[in-house]
């Protein structure tokens, strides 16, 4: 009986793979926001370097979540190995286009894991990656009203600097919807 009451759930073994590869991913976009961080605190632009480094923090957050979920679950989250980070941008343009591009694939990815669990009649897992698929909408809206501004104000003259402006005003949005959504990150 003791064992029944303190035995983990155990997760599909595909389940786990999949949840993994998740981790891995999320591991990867909290480096690759730091090094976009980076580079724009480097080149001078300030409010976008603050938005890539508080977005760091949040995909360090989206992973740990997935590891002690895996865990919880019965299985073994693991400590992703990341390499091949990209330090240089051509442009503040070429950063936000990198990110739009990333996001769209960790939605997909997300997507794979939801379908396969919906497949699986894993339903635990299923309503625990809710949050991700709305957390993914939102972080795609945002690239992508990143990008506008590009198009909107145009980089000559002034206008990389006034696009920095804007970009801190995207963060404000960011936390507006979080707060909205009941998100964590
Ligand atoms: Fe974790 O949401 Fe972006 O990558």
């Amino acid at each position: 009986m003791k064992e029944l009451v303190t035995k983990k759930r155990s997760l599909l073994k595909e389940t786990e793979k999949l949840l993994n590869k998740q981790i891995e991913m999320e591991g990867r976009s909290s480096a690759h926001y730091l090094s976009m961080a980076s580079w724009c605190e480097m080149k001078g632009y300030d409010n976008s370097a603050d938005f890539l480094y508080n977005h760091s923090e949040e995909e360090r957050m989206h992973m740990l979540k997935l590891i002690r979920y895996v865990n919880e679950a019965g299985g073994h989250a693991l400590q992703p190995e990341i390499t091949d980070i990209k330090h240089s941008f051509e442009t503040l343009r070429e950063v936000f286009e990198h990110i739009l591009e990333h996001e769209i694939e960790v939605t997909k990815s997300i997507n794979t894991i939801v379908d396969h669990c919906f497949m699986e009649k894993d339903f635990a897992t299923f309503s625990f990656l809710q949050w991700y698929v709305t957390e993914q909408r939102e972080e795609e809206t945002i690239a992508r009203r990143a990008l506008e501004l590009f198009d909107i104000i145009g980089e000559e003259g002034i206008g990389l600097w006034t696009i920095d402006q804007e970009i801190a005003k995207l963060e404000g949005q960011e936390s507006a919807a979080q707060t909205m959504g009941g998100g964590e990150g």
